[in-house]
């Protein structure tokens, strides 16, 4: 990766706002496996905190942010080399993000187009959370110093404003402290779209469960929601080209390319000229074939929740010894008197 001074790190989270989807899957969850199997060190985190800018059920948001624990370790991250815990149980998160809460400008978050979706015309009755949501995510982020963060592409902007809030924490206090972050938005799935309307991003929050494909579906259901997703009447193209200005079956040549870790073009060759009558049961297969062993092993997992809350505590345990010195040495930047215990 890049020759900065600072030591490479990955750091992202995923929201237990819902259950897992094949987006977060795809976009995310995947690649933090491929990224913890290239020996980088890794800070995965079910980031709670931030969850809670919608209103969430507190035994649903329990079991939400288990559930994606459950996920992340089913799909491939191991606790023991990749720290893996949940935000709340770590208090630099909140310490540094409202720090950053002082540093970032209201025009910048006003700027957010992922706020402005999700408030929609409800803007004034939205949370000042959900607002003040990007500054918390580069708290998470620069607690670790990460110096590489994996996402999906809806988070790109999100990540641009922690750059720019490390940049602007360097110039306000003449430091060289934050590293400029990278995001790391690769392959073939970066914005994976919803089966109803492909011009919308899959999303566990989107009100019909049929726009998705949940880690939990079973393979029937898997099947079920290929097979209905929307489509047109055109078989498929023999190039990439004719398929853009048809977003449906765009996405679908898309997660079949991730999900067999193919090229688009690749699956474009095996399939041009294919009927989706032919296309998706093929890809459902496929899914199956990827997700169940995903969905079994997260089952077997959420039999025991007092284990998968060990994890998170030891996870959090490992992430405050890396997180605390970094946001002491914040306070210490900006002239916070710290005399406790002296
Ligand atoms: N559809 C997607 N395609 C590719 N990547 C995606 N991600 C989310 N949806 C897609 C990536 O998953 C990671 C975790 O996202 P998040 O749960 O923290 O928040 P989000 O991006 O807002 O995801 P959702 O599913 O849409 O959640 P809700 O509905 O609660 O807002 C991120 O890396 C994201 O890019």
């Amino acid at each position: 990766m890049s020759a900065s001074p600072f030591k490479t790190r990955i750091f992202s989270g995923i929201q237990p706002s819902g259950g897992l989807t094949l987006g977060n899957y795809l976009g995310a969850l995947k690649r933090f496996v491929e990224k913890q199997d290239e020996g980088i060190e890794t800070v995965y985190c079910m980031v709670d905190m931030h969850a809670i800018t919608v209103w969430q059920d507190p035994a649903k948001l329990r079991q939400q942010t288990r559930e994606g624990a459950a996920a992340f370790i089913a799909a491939g991250i191991d606790p023991a080399r990749s720290i893996l815990f949940n935000q709340s149980q770590v208090t630099a998160h909140a310490e540094l993000g409202w720090i950053f809460n002082c540093i970032a400008r209201m025009g910048w978050m006003s700027r957010m187009t992922q706020f402005k979706d999700k408030a929609g015309k409800n803007s004034e009755n939205v949370s000042l959370g959900l607002f003040a949501y990007p500054s918390l995510m580069a708290a998470d982020i620069l607690a670790y110093k990460a110096t590489h963060v994996p996402v999906g592409d809806d988070q790109k902007q999100h990540l641009e404003l922690c750059r720019d809030i490390a940049i602007k924490f360097n110039n306000d206090y003449g430091v060289d402290f934050f590293p400029v972050v990278e995001p790391v938005i690769e392959g073939a799935a970066t914005r994976v779209m919803s089966l109803r309307d492909g011009t919308k991003k899959m999303s566990k929050s989107d009100p019909s469960d049929q726009s998705r494909i949940n880690l939990t579906d079973d393979a029937d259901t898997i099947a079920k929601k290929i097979r209905k997703a929307k489509t047109d009447p055109e078989p498929l193209p023999d190039n990439l080209n004719d398929l853009k200005d048809r977003p449906e079956a765009k996405n679908l040549v898309n997660i079949y390319a991730a999900l067999a870790g193919h090229t688009p073009e690749q699956v474009i060759a095996d399939f041009a000229g294919a009927q989706f009558g032919t296309f998706k049961p093929a890809l459902a297969d496929l899914a199956v074939a990827k997700l169940e062993p995903i969905t079994l092993e997260m089952n077997r997992l959420m039999q025991d929740p007092s284990e998968i809350d060990r994890i998170l505590g030891q996870g959090a345990d490992r992430a405050e010894a890396i997180a605390r010195p970094i946001v002491d040495q914040v306070y210490d930047i900006v002239g916070m008197i710290r005399s406790r215990g002296r």
